[in-house]
């Protein structure tokens, strides 16, 4: 990665706001959920607000994500629409956020289907004709039940039985196909359970590691939807904002893999995160009323990733622990609900 890029990415995510030279004009597609509402202003610090535009299929956008930088409406199902904003704001890399999480979409698998594929397609036909790199993020629901659950590999079986999973596999084979037969710079991370504190998480399985969060502030207790000894992998959203960036500024002569690399910072099942909180509450309760849908789903997961690939090829490395993130999910979590 460019040195002065990687010191201000850095920079960043040390609490310093610099803004990068860099000619970098970028579109965030999906730039209001749980992701893009976080991704979009870390952009911006480092490529400059006006550099980043926010399209969203909800529009107008709300708050900060409006109010700090170019905003359009993009329904990434149509590829006229992506195309419009490419040319417009002269973009030269998007990140395509929009997608419908595994247990929402296994409520409605066509529109799963059509929004993870139609969006994806759209966003690599019109980053061929408009040389755009494209950020995708897969998921570890791109794993299935036959998929070794400890120390998941990165190239090993891929049989998801969700409509979500599915979608990420076909995903990462169209994001891989079009890098090797149109030279698009395609770069995909497989993201776990996503735990933040700005957006609520959109209708996915590891939704109760978030969730579990605000119930404590809020009530002290939680009643948890998946059984004691669910593990799953895991990632504070500081975290996988920074990977994100760091892959898609990685030195392309470095990357074997593309689409998609395993990344993970953390495995642990619902008792784990319980005593975390109660660290630093020690009268926090949680009991269980399991949710068929999303155990079902969680069990055909890993258990843990092996992210090794990652950390060869670009230097992945994740900051935070299970302990670090808790602290500081509660701190902020405490003020943001106190008002
Ligand atoms: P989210 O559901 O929170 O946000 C998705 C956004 O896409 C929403 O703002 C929604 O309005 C928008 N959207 C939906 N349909 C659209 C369309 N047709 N056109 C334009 N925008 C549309 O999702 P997220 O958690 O931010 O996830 C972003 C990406 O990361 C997805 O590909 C998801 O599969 C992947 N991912 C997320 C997690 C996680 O824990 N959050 C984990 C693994 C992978
Ligand atoms: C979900 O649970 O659907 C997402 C994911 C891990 O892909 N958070």
């Amino acid at each position: 990665m460019e040195i002065k890029k990687r010191f201000n990415i850095f920079c960043i995510f040390a609490g310093q706001n610099l803004n990068s030279s860099s000619m970098k004009k970028i579109l965030v597609i999906g730039a209001c959920g749980q992701i893009g509402s976080e991704l979009t202003p870390a952009l911006r610090k480092v490529y400059g607000t006006d550099n980043v535009v926010a399209a969203d299929l909800m529009y107008p956008l709300k708050g900060d994500l409006a109010d700090s930088g170019p905003s359009c409406k993009i329904d990434a199902t149509n590829a006229q629409d992506i195309a419009d904003a490419v040319k417009k704001y002269n973009i030269d890399s998007i990140f395509n956020l929009a997608a419908i999480l595994s247990a929402k979409a296994e409520a409605n698998p066509m529109l799963g289907w059509n929004v993870g594929i139609g969006a994806l397609l759209n966003c690599l036909e019109v980053s061929r004709e408009f040389h755009c790199a494209l950020f995708t993020p897969s998921s570890i629901g791109a794993f299935g039940a036959n998929t070794p659950h400890d120390k998941t590999p990165q190239d090993t079986i891929q049989r998801p039985q969700t409509i979500y999973g599915v979608t990420k596999v076909t995903g990462e084979l169209l994001s891989d196909y079009y890098y090797k037969r149109f030279g698009v710079d395609t770069r995909s991370v497989r993201f776990p359970g996503l735990i933040s504190n700005v957006t609520l998480p959109g209708g996915g399985t590891t939704d109760y590691a978030v969730e579990i969060y605000y119930a404590a502030i809020k009530e002290g207790k939680f009643t948890c939807p998946l059984k004691p000894g669910t593990y799953m992998d895991m990632m504070y959203m500081p975290d996988a904002l920074r990977g994100t960036m760091e892959l898609m500024e990685a030195d392309p002569s470095k990357l074997i893999h593309r689409n998609s690399f395993n990344i993970t910072a953390m495995s642990f099942e619902p008792e784990q995160i319980a005593a975390a909180i109660r660290k630093y509450m020690p009268d926090f309760k949680m009991d269980y009323k399991f949710d068929e849908l999303r155990q079902g789903i969680a069990d055909s997961w890993p258990n843990s990733m092996d992210d090794s690939c990652a950390r060869a090829e670009w230097g992945w490395k994740p900051e935070y622990d299970l302990d670090a993130m808790t602290r500081d999910m509660l701190e902020v979590l405490k003020v943001k609900l106190a008002k």
